[in-house]
């Protein structure tokens, strides 16, 4: 029989001239998806494949970053190798060009004939079709780099009242996977280019979730490896048992991830997006500090020591497969 997995419902969504009327975001703990937020922001325009590879450093070299090599949430973490982003991005962009969207874990043809409120299952066979994250460039803290390029992103009008934030951009080819996992803090996951497909579980789903002793800064990670769950019968079992909830995030989407939400997320084209961290000041004295400290001791060896994303070669913890 064919493996089901979660059943799903769809993220609750809006059209982004609709928030304003609103009332605007205001604080919760499930997930929105807000279509259109970024169409109205300068990265639309700014963010493009060919744009970003044109990025020099201030003394005019090449702009390099570390790149992912295989999943780095489940199993084994392998050497991330350092590379140009100009001739990666380039090459992205020529496929973008001639990319369509379809197949995925829950097919267009498919997505549009379910109802707003139905339950559904998606197909996990398309995870067996290609080999994730040969060369992923995730989570690079490009804002850091190059903080001009902030200014391309309103989130201010999306999310208001200060926080500390900080970015991750992640951008890649079609059939990219960031393994399942929550953040500590809340994340507007804002598209840029591409689709994305992104599966969501609430705290209360945890129980089925296996969550694994792979040490990560600001994650905490599972031993389920949505790409490979055929090689995986019991958590594959037990991850069957959990409701989700699913969302096909287009370019110029922003998704609300509210922190301790377990996420997984599987590109559909070559992608573009900006992940925005979070912290309110009360945020930052309650869950910054114990995750700073966790920090100070696996960098010294003391906590998770050789088992986690950080670090080169590390070998798996004992039940991850
Ligand atoms: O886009 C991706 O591949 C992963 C994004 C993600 O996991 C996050 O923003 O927390």
């Amino acid at each position: 029989m064919t493996y089901q997995g979660p059943s799903f419902q769809f993220v609750e969504e809006i059209q982004w001239e609709e928030l304003s009327k609103s009332g605007g975001f205001g604080p919760r703990t499930s997930p929105l998806l807000i279509k259109g937020a970024v169409r109205a922001w300068p990265a639309w325009d700014n963010w493009s494949f060919d744009k970003l590879a044109d990025l020099k450093r201030k003394d005019g070299s090449e702009v390099s970053a570390t790149f992912q090599d295989g999943l780095v949430e489940q199993g084994v973490t392998r050497e991330p190798p350092r590379l140009a982003i100009s001739p990666y991005l380039r090459q992205l962009g020529r496929q973008a060009e001639n990319s369509v969207s379809r197949g995925g874990l829950l097919p267009v043809e498919r997505l549009e004939s379910l109802g707003r409120d139905a339950t559904f299952h998606l197909d996990w066979s398309h995870m067996q079709s290609f080999e994730p994250n040969k060369l992923y460039l995730a989570q690079w803290n490009i804002l850091d780099e190059f903080p001009e390029l902030r200014k391309d992103f309103a989130i201010r009008s999306l999310w208001p009242g200060w926080r500390w934030t900080w970015e991750f951009v992640f951008m890649g080819p079609a059939n990219t996977v960031t393994g399942l996992h929550y953040d500590f803090p809340n994340n507007w996951f804002c598209q840029v280019r591409g689709t994305k497909e992104v599966i969501l579980f609430p705290p209360d789903q945890s129980p089925h979730l296996c969550r694994s002793s792979k040490y990560d800064w600001g994650a905490t990670l599972s031993d389920i490896n949505i790409s490979r769950l055929g090689e995986q019968p019991d958590k594959r079992e037990s991850f069957a048992k959990a409701r989700g909830l699913y969302a096909c995030v287009e370019a110029g989407d922003a998704l609300f991830i509210p922190r301790q939400n377990w996420h997984a997320v599987v590109s559909r084209e070559p992608s573009i997006s900006l992940a925005v961290f979070g912290l309110t000041p009360a945020e930052i004295i309650l869950n910054g500090g114990r995750s700073e400290f966790k920090q100070l001791l696996h960098r010294a060896g003391l906590y998770r020591k050789n088992n986690c994303t950080c670090h080169k070669m590390t070998p798996a913890a004992k039940n991850v497969v």
